[in-house]
This record gives C-alpha cells, structure tokens and sequence, in this order.
C-alpha cells in the first residue's frame, strides 16, 4: 500500500521537481504551492491600490491581458512605447510597495535555479481570463540583462510557448500549473516567449482567472 502511494504521488505530484527549459532557464515545479493564498491575498491588496488595466500597445491594440504593478518601478505599454516607471499613470501615485514575501520567494527561487543575490524592483502582475493570451514576446526593457526574471503561476493552468533568440526559432510548449516558478537568466533571457490562448475553467482559488507574477530587476 505504502509503494503504492508513492507510485501514485510520483505520477500525479509535480512539486519538487525541476526541469531545464532551456539555456538558464529552470522550472521548479510548485514551489510557490505553500505560499499561494499569501500571494494572492497580496495581489488583491496590490490591485485595490493600482487596480488591473488593459494596456494599449504602441500599435494601439488593446492587450487581452490584464495588469498592473508593484515595486519602485512597473511596466507599462501605450501609444508612446514599452517601459517602465515609477508613476502609475492610472492613479499618479507610485506603485504599491513590492511585498515581503514576494521579494522572499523570488529570491529563494532565483538562488535555488543557480542566480544567488537577486533583488527584484519590479514586478509586473498578470491577469488572464479564459480566450485571453500573451504573443510572443522578448522581454528588453530592462536596463541591465545580466539579472534573471522569476516567474511564478497562479491559479488556472496555461499553456507557456518557449521559443529561441529568433522569432523565427522552434517553439517549445510547455504547461504551466498552479504553484508552478520559472528563473530564466544567462544566454535564456531574451529568448522569445507566450502564452496560449487560456482554456476555460475554474480554479478552487482563483475562479476564472490565472495570475502571473513577473520579478524583475528593471532599473
Ligand atoms: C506569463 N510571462 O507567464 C507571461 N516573461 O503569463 C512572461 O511574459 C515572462 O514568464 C519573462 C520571463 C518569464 C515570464
Ligand atoms: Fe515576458
């Protein structure tokens, strides 16, 4: 019965585990898991200050995704370009502070994929309903490179595309969990990436939504 457990946890519980997804890029499967509730609870305190918007991109659409920021500089889109700033142009208030244990699990995640010392400024918050999706997309409005991005997923699963430094490169499909962190550094840093068009569903947490939370050094 005992071996049979753990047969069944091994087939069915990702937690723990680590993949290579690339050059410089780790997944560590749910180790955002005993932290979720935080976070969320965190992301909604965020959003009552600076609340979720559809950004426009400088060709005029209008993003599906929905966002907003915390930490002393966010990322914004609109009809001037991408950047970042330290002013929500929403509210003309700074940005809510980065929270502790943002900042904790960034940390730990970054030194456990190999980037000991990283300290995030930004961090950019997702916000996806089912039909929603992210093109792909290089992330260059950062000042320095050499700093990794930690990535963590919550709530309804999405489906990550994980391209090369050409847009023309294979794309990798990769399936992203509730719980679920990416750290991507080194040569994967301006590797092109997306997200698919998000399947309907509900999360025990979440309802209709996945969030993504992007820690960034920006500045
Ligand atoms: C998302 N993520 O997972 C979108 N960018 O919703 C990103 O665009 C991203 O996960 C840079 C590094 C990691 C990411
Ligand atoms: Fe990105």
């Amino acid at each position: 019965m005992a071996y049979i457990r753990g047969t069944m946890q091994s087939l069915f519980d990702r937690r723990g585990e680590t993949e290579a997804l690339g050059p410089g890029a780790t997944l560590l499967r749910g180790r955002a898991l005993p932290l979720a509730t935080t976070l969320l609870a965190e992301i909604e305190k965020i959003a009552a200050r600076a609340p979720f918007r559809r950004m426009k991109t400088p060709g005029g659409f209008e993003m599906s995704v929905a966002m907003t920021n915390c930490g002393t500089a966010g990322w914004l889109t609109d009809r001037k370009g991408y950047r970042y700033d330290t002013t929500d142009p929403e509210t003309g208030q700074p940005w809510p502070p980065m929270p502790e244990v943002f900042l904790a699990l960034a940390r730990g995640a970054a030194a456990e994929a190999g980037h000991a010392g990283f300290v995030p400024d930004a961090c950019l918050v997702n916000r996806y309903e089912p039909g929603t999706r992210l093109s792909l997309h290089q992330d260059r409005d950062e000042a320095d490179y050499g700093h990794p991005i930690v990535s963590i997923s919550l709530g309804l699963p999405a489906t990550f595309q994980f391209g090369g430094s050409k847009r023309s490169d294979p794309v990798r499909r990769v399936a992203l969990e509730h719980g679920d962190v990416v750290v991507w550094g080194g040569p994967s840093r301006l590797f092109h990436h997306g997200v698919l068009v998000l399947k309907a569903g509900a999360h025990a947490l979440t309802g209709r939504h996945r969030f993504n939370l992007t820690l960034r050094k920006a500045l």
